[in-house]
């Protein structure tokens, strides 16, 4: 069997990711919450040229849109059509991860991660998922106090499953996330529940006062360290917007005071991406509806396209001057041999 062409090399010894290849997983998904507006989100980036941003960089991009099929209120509790989408999404990462291309979903709200990361999980075991997040998002249909989808999108991951809910409603989400291997960050607003069921599994929470008293740096210093720790060989970002200070990014369904800054925000993401090990991200709930001014809209929009043009950076740059050293080499190799020979 022909093994598929991995983008992997060593530089200075170091094993790094060098992608060339980006999917674009467009998916306009209302269904987890009451604010039709999140639906948005995808148009706006087209808009402000994500696209042709990435290909100017020299990313071959491929775009992909998922749609849901009900909307209104009649889709915001059909389970029907939360499963049918969340396997669509699943499909499409898993697949984007088997042909090694970085894999980045715009939603919608945060239902969207149930099936990037669910299809992610198939492809590779050992992800490590870094959650920023105001909210748990680890509510189960009986514990959730609203039955918004996308307060449970970690339950469903981890397999937190008391009525057998998703067991019975979600068949294909047969590969779970390691309580080990998922770190939130930003979280200030947990249900009494979800604080239990995160503090019984041990998982890894970074809330604001420990970002204030430590500093960004320090936290993904040791979010990265916990991660391998754990045998994480390669990480996915899930970034709720709602993680980031509403002075920043005021245009989001469910704002929480005392988030994180602008600053810390990109920080984040560099130094997940300067690992060399992000493999994908998603970026969610992003209401351009709820933007109160222009100027609110602006920022929410300038702050959601750094935040992705981050994570991705430039294709192969990496590559790009490892495979300069070895032509390098190649050339000093032929040329002593050239010379060796005509002696
Ligand atoms: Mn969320």
């Amino acid at each position: 069997m022909m093994r598929s062409r991995k983008n992997t090399h060593r530089l200075w010894g170091v094993k790094v990711r060098s992608f060339n290849e980006i999917d674009l997983i467009f998916a306009p998904i209302d269904i987890g919450q009451p604010s039709s507006g999140v639906r948005l989100a995808p148009d706006v980036f087209t808009e402000n040229q994500l696209i042709e941003t990435l290909e100017k960089r020299g990313w071959i991009s491929h775009s992909k849109w998922v749609t849901q099929r009900a909307v209104g209120d009649s889709a915001k509790h059909s389970l029907e059509e939360f499963s049918r989408i969340s396997e669509i999404i699943a499909s499409i990462t898993a697949h984007s991860r088997e042909r090694d291309r970085f894999c980045l979903t715009i939603g919608g709200d945060h239902a969207v991660a149930l099936g990037s990361i669910g299809g992610l999980l198939k492809s590779n075991s050992k992800l490590g998922v870094v959650w920023v997040d105001a909210h748990g998002d680890v509510n189960t249909p009986s514990t959730s106090l609203t039955g918004n989808f996308h307060g449970m999108p970690l339950a469903g991951l981890l397999g937190i499953d008391d009525d057998n809910y998703w067991l019975n409603n979600f068949d294909w989400l047969d590969k779970h996330l390691d309580p080990k291997r998922l770190v939130f960050i930003g979280v200030r607003d947990l249900d009494p529940e979800e604080k239990r069921f995160i503090e019984e599994r041990k998982i890894k929470i970074v809330g604001m006062d420990e970002i204030n008293n430590k500093g960004m740096n320090q936290i993904m210093d040791e979010v990265v360290d916990h991660l391998k720790t754990q045998g994480c060989n390669e990480f996915h970002l899930s970034y709720d917007v709602d993680a980031i200070d509403p002075s920043f990014f005021p245009a989001t369904g469910t704002p929480v005071a005392n988030g994180i800054s602008a600053n810390d925000a990109i920080h984040l993401v560099e130094s997940l991406r300067l690992t060399g090990s992000l493999v994908s991200m998603d970026l969610v709930e992003f209401n351009p509806s709820l933007a109160k001014t222009p100027v609110d809209l602006n920022r929410s929009i300038t702050l959601s396209l750094d935040l992705v043009l981050t994570a991705v950076g430039h294709p192969g740059k990496k590559a790009g001057i490892h495979s300069k050293l070895l032509d390098c080499l190649n050339f000093f190799k032929l040329t002593k041999k050239f010379l060796s020979q005509n002696q």
